[in-house]
């Protein structure tokens, strides 16, 4: 038995603080001319930032890489308070990429901070998302990855204590991290609404569903892409061997080899190109089937940021 259908998930690829992003380093472009320095790679996808730097980005870890007066956009995932003083101090003209999803839990932060509470983050250590949001303080928000570092924390004031998240979390893991904290600390104030945001609920929620389906998965994402490894985490934790391709050539003809639907999604940051790329190398590996799972319709857009709203468009050649 060899592979024959391919099922893919609906909704999957890009969210609109990625499109946004995208966007936002096209328009700036389009604007200011080239190069246009990114701090951090604009959203965590292999395929987009080099076609972003084909087109004149050039992305930098360290803002001191970029010359005085030079413009900066910083990535979807957000920056600390420090990045900002920097930016400010070096003379750079900063455009702002951090999706405005990321944005509203900073804003939380610094309005509960003026409260007097002290936080609790969940998240991945390490994460620029995590170091940006944390970074809305100097101090005073205590990371926990598991249910295991709930114990482990010892803040000050355990009865006025906030909680705020990573936006693209496992939502199960995170369901049970919450669980642990409020039994620890029954006057937890917690986020109106969860702060992982809508894409990353849809995107783990269609992969539930196309688990019932099929007997792989193939997630296309790259290695750091929080999103993407979270989706083939869940479809693992179904039961199912879930593999994460950066690229259609990273497929292996032996992940299919007793397998006949193979199930297809892609990261909040995985161009729907690359999902097509994979369908075609899947076809060459016998498939010959593909059907779309019914699922939520996602509407949502950002506008962009002023200064590049009012954009003209670009000079027709610009994309030749
Ligand atoms: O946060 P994550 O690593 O999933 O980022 P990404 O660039 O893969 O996806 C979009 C975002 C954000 C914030
Ligand atoms: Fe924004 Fe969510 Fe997309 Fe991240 S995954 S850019 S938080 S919409």
């Amino acid at each position: 038995m060899g592979l024959t259908d391919i099922v893919l998930a609906q909704p999957r690829g890009f969210c609109a603080g990625v499109d946004r992003a995208i966007d936002i380093v096209e328009q700036a472009l389009a604007r200011f001319g080239k190069p246009i320095y990114v701090r951090h790679e604009i959203v965590h996808n292999t395929y987009v930032v080099n076609d972003l730097r084909t087109k004149g980005a050039i992305f930098i870890e360290e803002l001191s890489e970029a010359p005085t007066g030079s413009t900066v956009i910083f990535s979807a995932h957000g920056v600390s308070q420090a990045v900002r003083r920097e930016a400010d101090a070096l003379g750079l003209r900063v455009f702002d990429a951090t999706c405005p999803l990321v944005t509203k839990v900073h804003i939380e932060v610094a309005k509960l901070h003026r409260e007097g509470y002290e936080f609790v983050m969940i998240g991945h250590k390490g994460h620029p998302e995590v170091e940006g949001t944390m970074g809305q303080l100097s101090e005073g928000i205590h990371l926990v990855e598991s249910v295991e570092d709930v114990a482990r924390i010892q803040p000050k004031q355990p009865d006025h204590l906030a909680v705020v998240t990573q936006t693209t979390l496992s939502v199960d893991d995170a369901r049970e991290i919450m669980d642990a904290l409020r039994a620890r600390f029954p006057d937890l104030r917690e986020p109106k609404k969860q702060d992982i945001c809508y894409a990353t609920q849809n995107r783990q929620d269609a992969v539930k569903v196309l688990s019932t389906e099929v007997d792989v998965v193939v997630v296309v994402g790259s290695p750091t892409s929080s999103n993407s490894n979270r989706l083939r985490e869940l479809a693992e934790r179904r039961g199912l061997p879930a593999y994460m391709v950066d690229r259609a050539e990273d497929l292996r003809a032996e992940w299919f080899q007793d397998r006949s639907r193979v199930g297809l999604t892609a990261g909040a940051s995985a161009p729907e190109i690359l999902v097509q790329q994979v369908i075609t190398r899947l076809r060459t590996l016998g498939a010959v089937s593909l059907r779309t799972l019914p699922g939520i319709e996602e509407t949502m857009q950002f506008p962009l940021p002023k200064g590049l709203k009012d954009s003209p468009p670009p000079p027709k050649d610009s994309h030749a």
